[in-house]
């Protein structure tokens, strides 16, 4: 048996106007006793609310919306007062002795998932909507929510299932001789998927970038100016800047944004062999730093060059993480200021302590952020959906060598089946009882 659940809607605190939900089968219930009369459905019904003895706790509006044209599906009822701290309290109360109980964080939408309101995708972006940051975050998360992003995977499952269906048409006649969809035309098809789906992984990892920002960590080795590009960014003395090599040990943080993009800047300690413990505490720590990152900026001293080390260091970062080499000191090189793409990586000759070259790193980090005239068109996108495509695009990739390596059918048709779930986790229609509460316990109260 559903229980009814109820929560405060509106931040608690003072403001005009305070409001209750609940939802569940008994708010027709409880809409009637606190009002006194059964409320007009999806009308507005100005009313006295009353408390167990009759008397009048506040007075408002009442708002029912019989299932199941409601937010969660279910019999909904909102009960508008007033927003002071104890007012609200009381009308709660009301509402908790008549039955219902507390919601538990994001129970409403979790509620408007199962009932097949929202998907998975639209309930997340109800949370990405309220929390964000910047209007080109909202922006973003108000077309989530509009199911932008779940028309763009919807459409690539469909494309999946047309495949799966062909392929396993293919299985079935195999006996009998009847060829009826070539390898090539398969393969085709496959190939254009890879594209569609690679195109929404870059849409979707800027949708992430818009949420939760860029996290860019600046390493090196020791002295070569680390701690001082970091107060040049973050436009205050965060750390501390030395002559001596070493003087930085632990990972420092300085939160800004460009063009509204949150970035996570990271100082990490010197990386280079020590035998003093800190240090080596430190090096360690940079080195956790440089995994968790989406940029890296590799510094070097302009007047020491690329050397061994530097070339030694940069094969052990993690391949998928982009790397921007940084030359600084350019002032005691004596080079002109200078952005070029070379093997390892885009170089960009600068002199923190001058100021060359600085505003060719911010252009750059403003390309490495996705921002090319503004972020119209966008949805948001977490963590989660990243993995779930890119694990998508694994299956797919997987499919395509059984089918063009190994000419094995049954086994192509067996890693689009994962990729299809893999893409179906992103919007809930494919997804376990844990992910999802781990999912909406991150909600506040009352949504
Ligand atoms: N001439 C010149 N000196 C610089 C420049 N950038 C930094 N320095 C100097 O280089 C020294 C080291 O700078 P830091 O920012 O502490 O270097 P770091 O890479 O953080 O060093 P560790 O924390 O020891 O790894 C300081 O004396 C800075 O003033 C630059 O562009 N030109
Ligand atoms: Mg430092």
């Amino acid at each position: 048996m559903i229980d009814t659940i109820c929560a405060i809607a509106t931040p608690l605190g003072m403001g005009s106007i305070g409001i209750v939900r609940v939802s569940g089968p008994l708010a027709a219930d409880i809409a009637t006793t606190i009002c006194g009369c059964f409320p007009p459905r999806r009308g507005v019904y100005f009313r006295p609310f009353l408390s167990s003895t009759g008397e009048t706790i506040d007075q408002g509006i009442a708002l029912y919306f019989p299932k199941p044209q409601s937010f969660t599906g279910e019999d909904v009822l909102e009960l508008q007062g007033h927003g002071g701290r104890v007012v609200i309290d009381l009308l709660l109360t009301r509402v908790l002795e008549l039955g219902a109980r507390l919601a538990r964080p994001g129970e409403f939408s979790e509620r408007a998932f199962i009932n097949g309101k929202l998907d998975l995708l639209q309930a997340e972006a109800i949370a990405d909507l309220i929390s964000s940051d910047t209007a080109a975050a909202a922006r973003a998360a108000s077309r989530s929510l509009q199911g932008e992003f779940s028309r763009q995977v919807n459409t690539l499952v469909e494309s999946l299932i047309d495949l799966r269906m062909c392929i396993e048409a293919a299985i079935d006649f195999s006996e009998e001789n009847v060829n009826f969809f070539s390898d090539t035309v398969l393969t085709t098809s496959l190939t254009e998927l890879q594209v569609r789906l690679k195109s929404l992984q870059d849409t979707a990892g800027k949708g992430r970038l818009l949420r939760d920002g860029m996290t860019v960590v600046i390493v090196g080795k020791p002295n070569v100016g680390k701690s001082s590009l970091l107060n040049h960014l973050a436009r205050f003395e965060a750390a501390i800047v030395t002559e001596i090599p070493g003087t930085t040990r632990d990972v420092l943080r300085e939160h800004i944004s460009i063009d509204g993009i949150p970035l996570h800047l990271v100082d990490t300690a010197g990386l280079h062999e020590s035998d003093d413990q800190i240090e080596c505490e430190g090096i360690r720590r940079a080195w956790l730093e440089i995994e968790a990152s989406d940029l890296i900026l590799m510094m070097v001293d302009d007047q020491l060059g690329w050397t061994i080390q530097e070339r030694g260091l940069i094969k052990k970062f993690p391949v998928d993480i982009p790397v921007t080499i940084l030359c600084n000191k350019i002032d005691l090189s004596g080079q002109k200021p200078l952005i070029f793409d070379d093997v390892y990586g885009t170089k960009i000759l600068i002199s923190v302590k001058t100021g060359a070259g600085l505003d060719l790193l911010h252009e750059h980090l403003k390309t490495r952020i996705g921002y090319q005239g503004g972020w119209d068109g966008e949805f948001i996108a977490r963590r989660r959906h990243l993995e779930a495509l890119k694990r998508a695009a694994e299956f797919v990739a997987l499919g395509s060598q059984q089918l063009n390596n190994f000419h094995s059918v049954e086994l192509a048709a067996e890693e689009l089946r994962e990729a299809q779930n893999s893409l179906m986790e992103i919007t809930g229609r494919f997804t376990s009882e844990e992910l999802l509460s781990r999912i909406f316990s991150t909600f506040c109260i009352g949504k």
